[in-house]
């Protein structure tokens, strides 16, 4: 195995969902298994927030949401979790700034996927010499569903990184209606929890932010 090329990741990035079991209204092996049908192009596992898995049941959930990801060609990212990504195989981790040195995650992880938060271009910088693979970048809009992030930058820091040299994708309140300024400001893909995870139909709206981001509307 060797790094992921920056071409090949910016192609993974178009419609990246990311999602744990306090973020779904059904199964969430249900709701990844439509989220594929509908056009996703990654999926990132995050168990986190009030009422989330632990241990065991984490674990036995991630596995479950790892094998659909591997019968269905899509790569399975776990968030935070350098351990839980190795045990379950993972094709890479996402971690933010208050996570583990990414220098060291990449020692970790060998050739894996890593992403990592960033917010300035002191960050990303550092994140770039530590070996990411892209940058995820917000909250581009406003949120409800992660309480301690920063203030809301909208697409000025995407423009001011698009030219970095590592793919972006932006998150952070985005949706079908808002997925053209993001990916117009420079990024390579959008990321969603609640646009694709709480919508009453869960295919529709991944294969509407698909649409808009490959159907050739933007
Ligand atoms: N990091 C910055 S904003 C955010 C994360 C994990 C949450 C994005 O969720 P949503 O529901 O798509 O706004
Ligand atoms: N960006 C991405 C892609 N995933 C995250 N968990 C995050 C930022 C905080
Ligand atoms: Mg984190």
């Amino acid at each position: 195995m060797s790094r992921i090329s920056p071409e090949k990741m910016r192609s993974l990035l178009k419609v990246y969902f990311i999602a744990g079991s306090t973020n779904c209204l059904q199964d969430p092996v249900t709701v990844l298994e439509a989220a594929i049908r509908g056009g996703i192009t990654i999926f990132q596992y995050r168990e986190k927030g009030e009422g989330s898995l632990c241990d065991l049941e984490e674990q036995k959930l991630g596995k479950r949401l790892r094998k659909i990801c591997k019968e269905n060609d899509i790569p399975f990212i776990v968030n935070d979790d350098i351990e839980l990504a190795l045990e379950l195989d993972a094709d890479g981790v996402h971690i933010g700034q208050e996570d583990e040195d990414a220098a060291q995650v990449r020692r970790k992880i060998g050739d894996r996927i890593l992403g990592v938060s960033v917010h300035n271009l002191e960050e990303a910088e550092k994140a770039k010499q530590a070996g990411a693979d892209y940058f995820g970048v917000g909250p581009v809009f406003p949120t409800a569903t992660k309480t301690d992030t920063r203030a809301v930058q909208g697409a000025a820091m995407i423009e001011e990184l698009k030219d970095f040299g590592v793919p972006i994708v932006g998150i952070g309140g985005i949706n079908a209606d808002n997925a053209e300024l993001v990916m117009t400001a420079g990024a390579d893909g959008v990321s969603v929890i609640t646009a694709i995870s709480q919508a009453e139909d869960v295919k529709e709206a991944a294969a509407r932010l698909r649409d808009k981001i490959q159907g050739g509307k933007i």
